[in-house]
């Protein structure tokens, strides 16, 4: 297989850090298997990065929003004849099975070609003045020089979320993305740097979190950070970035709940709760952890998910026959493991997996068995906790509202399912969860770019990702007001009526 040298890309060129020094990239599925050596960035590292991004943004923020679409147009044609390969790399590099790599990669190109779109519409208001000859109107502008940093399990995806909008609307980046998923981040920016993006206007730093991701954070030369990852980062981020005014978005946890009334379609539902509980080996931050099943069907749901999860074949992602691979890295794989434990000690009913799956070629891999519990309660830990990983708890709930309830009572508020035919409820639902996304009659996964993105309480501050009113465009740019007197006299708002 193919090992990458994965450097920095600073002012337009791929460059080693300053240190010279590296660390390698791993397959999770197959702990020997390097799949790139990774430049290990410090904070000089950083200020070079900066500088870059600083001087750049002076042109770039004066380049034609149009202009600035056809580089992004032109880079979500690239993705697209790339697709394949990134796929691979994605699974390669960080576990999910090649379908679902295929689909983050798709993800990025969708919101290529939307925000290329938006280049010809980042339209303010024009509104009339109180006052004759006069004109006022808001337009946007960009925020300056953003520091972005992105999670391993949407290695393409998240990145794109945050980077194309950025972009789009005239900003300058320097990313920082996990050191987990290096090469995938490398890539991502070749093939921006290839569709003609002007030196400086994207530089990408490799390396660990505490080192430089808090560096870049604090950096005085950035104006804003977007930061989607853990909980216990993000709220520190957000602690930096308070108490230096600077604007910080945060996309965190969550623990998402699909919830399933007795009128509900049965088979559907356990569907939903197969893809949104194991899919990305419940590693996406929209994973269904939690299952609220209503008391009437609750040993038929029960038998059904038992036993369609037990059919889910393990292993090396890029093979067709696998439907889940590995978790990302040891400490991850040691933090589901303990979950299961703390879940067994809290009196939960472990009803399937529940242990590392090590027959055959897993042996070299993170592999842990798709895990359910039942007879799980709210209080307890694994039905309050993210574990990020193939664990779902199963809850007995009496009814609607006793569903919502105990769907509402976690610190999180990301996504929920309701799984029903009364339109009724759906209705009560909706106004009810206390989410940012709630699905009807679909799993808690699966949301689309068009439509902003991002969660309540803890799973998020600040302002929503991807798209639509009030999503990444309201992220990345800020509003400039201008009013225009060409009356020749002294004109007095509020006063001259
Ligand atoms: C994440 O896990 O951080 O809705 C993002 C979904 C995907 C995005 C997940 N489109 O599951």
């Amino acid at each position: 297989m193919q090992m990458e040298q994965v450097k920095n890309y600073i002012n337009g060129e791929w460059v080693d850090s300053r240190s010279g020094k590296t660390f390698p990239s791993i397959n999770p599925a197959k702990k020997d298997e390097i799949v790139g050596i990774v430049s290990s960035s410090h904070h000089e590292d950083v200020d070079e990065a900066v500088k870059a991004a600083r001087e750049a943004y002076e042109e770039w923020r004066l380049f034609p929003g149009p202009r600035r679409g056809e580089i992004l147009f032109r880079a979500a044609e690239m993705l697209l004849k790339h697709k394949e390969a990134l796929g691979r790399l994605e699974t390669r590099e960080m576990g999910k099975i090649l379908s679902e790599g295929l689909g983050d990669v798709q993800e990025a190109i969708d919101m290529g070609y939307y925000m290329a779109g938006e280049g010809r519409r980042l339209a303010g208001e024009t509104v009339p003045s109180e006052l004759p000859n006069k004109d006022m109107k808001s337009i946007r502008v960009p925020v300056g020089v953003f520091g972005l940093v992105t999670p391993w399990n949407f290695p393409i995806a998240i990145p794109a979320w945050k980077i194309f909008p950025a972009l789009i609307c005239g900003n300058t980046i320097v990313f920082k993305p996990s050191s987990d998923t290096s090469a995938c981040a490398a890539k991502f920016v070749e093939i921006l740097a290839e569709a003609g993006l002007p030196k400086g206007v994207l530089n990408l730093i490799h390396g660990a979190g505490g080192d430089v991701g808090e560096y870049l954070v604090s950096h005085p030369g950035i104006d804003a950070v977007s930061f989607t990852g853990s909980f216990d980062v993000g709220t520190r981020l957000e602690g930096i970035c308070g108490s230096i005014h600077r604007l910080i978005v945060t996309e965190m946890g969550g623990k998402n709940i699909i919830l399933i009334m007795d009128d509900g379609d049965l088979s559907l539902a356990v569907e939903g709760a197969l893809w949104g509980g194991f899919g990305t080996s419940g590693q996406r931050c929209t994973a269904a952890s939690r299952i609220g099943v209503h008391k009437k069907i609750y040993h038929a749901f029960i038998e059904k998910f038992r036993a369609a999860a037990s059919r889910l074949k393990l292993g090396d992602g890029l093979k067709k026959e696998t439907n889940m691979g590995p978790v990302i890295n040891e400490s991850q794989f040691n933090k589901v493991l303990r979950y299961i434990e703390i879940g067994k000690e809290e009196g939960a009913n472990l009803i399937l997996g529940g242990r590392a799956y090590q027959e055959g070629e897993c042996s070299k891999g993170y592999f842990i068995e798709p895990t359910i519990f039942s007879e799980v309660t709210p209080e307890m830990r694994i039905a309050r906790e993210e574990i990020f990983g193939p664990v779902v708890s199963v809850i007995k709930v009496e009814d609607l509202e006793d569903a919502i309830r105990i769907a509402n009572g976690t610190p999180y508020g990301l996504s929920s399912a309701l799984y029903t035919k009364n339109v009724n409820e759906t209705a009560i639902a909706e106004r009810d969860l206390d989410f940012g996304i709630i699905y009807i009659n679909a799993s808690t996964i699966g949301a689309e770019i068009q439509l902003p993105f991002g969660g309540i309480k803890h799973s998020g501050y600040g302002r929503k990702e991807a798209g639509g009113r009030g999503g990444a465009l309201d992220t990345y740019s800020r509003w400039k007001v201008i009013y225009r007197d060409f009356s020749g006299r002294l004109q007095k708002a509020q006063i001259d009526r």
